[in-house]
């Protein structure tokens, strides 16, 4: 039977590298960057050094196998690919908020079954092989156990669109009297480990590239949240990514729909 932890641990190890790289890079200069499909969407230098230094080690210690990242792009194909998001949270990286990862999966035929998320500010790693459950630091991941609609706290975002922004912001108002609370803290990949983690109870954004669950989903699914990936949420859009604890999961997909969050 397949064994996909190995490829944890490379996965592990290069993020580690890739992490020290971004942080020696916030701490030595200003954050020079560039702006991609508007001019809040933004890559910096780091982006791109850490997606060289986690293709060039990928193709030492996995010779071959195909790389889709965030900057120099790529293709998912039948087989392994690695899938990596240098710096997921970049906005936050550039303003100097210590949210932001170096997020690497493995897929097979598409499907995730290896991945890892490091958090370069405080070192610490989110991680999850297919069929073996997830982890921080090697502790086991669980979500939380509410099933009160009411109580629970919610993550989202944003997409970089003006006009797409101001329909979210009225599904999100809609959203602000059925749960506890909502937050958006700007890296998909480690609002995925906050639903594995508890720390958030339900999380939801439109527009997601690969890159940015490739690994986080596949930590909140480990930890046992409903994890529903774009393509497969007719009723919240065809580009909605949504995970959640199963206490709440039905209640919180039927709330997003009634929102609107499948119209935006
Ligand atoms: C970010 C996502 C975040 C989303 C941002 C951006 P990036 O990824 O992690 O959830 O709201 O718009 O897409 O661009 O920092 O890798």
């Amino acid at each position: 039977m397949f064994d996909p932890r190995p490829l944890v641990d490379i996965a592990t190890a290069i993020g580690r590298e890739a992490g020290a790289l971004v942080q020696r890079m916030r701490a030595s200069a200003v954050v020079s960057f560039d702006t991609k499909s508007t001019s809040t969407d933004v890559v910096t230098a780091a982006d791109r050094a850490s997606e060289q230094l986690v293709r060039t080690r990928l193709s030492e210690l996995r010779p071959g196998e195909p790389v889709l990242g965030e900057e120099e792009g790529g293709t998912v194909v039948e087989g392994l690919t690695w899938v990596v998001d240098p710096i997921d949270g970049t906005v936050n990286y550039l303003y100097g908020i210590p949210w932001y990862s170096v997020s690497i999966a493995a897929q097979l035929d598409g499907e995730s079954v290896a991945g890892a998320v490091f958090e370069p500010a405080t070192g610490r790693m989110w991680t999850a092989a297919r069929g073996y459950g997830s982890f921080l630091d090697g502790v086991p991941l669980g979500v939380s156990a509410t099933t009160d609609l009411s109580l629970s706290l919610l993550g989202y975002g944003f997409a970089y669109r003006p006009e797409r922004r101001q329909r979210q912001a009225d599904t999100w108002a809609g959203m602000a009297t059925r749960v506890r609370d909502l937050r958006r803290a700007g890296a998909a990949s480690l609002d995925l480990c906050s639903v594995a983690s508890g720390r958030l109870d339900a999380y939801a954004e439109h527009g997601l590239g690969r890159w940015d669950w490739a690994a986080g989903g596949l930590i909140a699914a480990e930890a046992g949240a409903v994890v529903r990936l774009p393509g497969s949420s007719p009723e919240l859009g065809e580009d909605a990514t949504f995970a959640a604890a199963p206490g709440i999961a039905d209640a919180m997909y039927g709330a997003l729909a009634e929102c609107g969050f499948g119209k935006v």
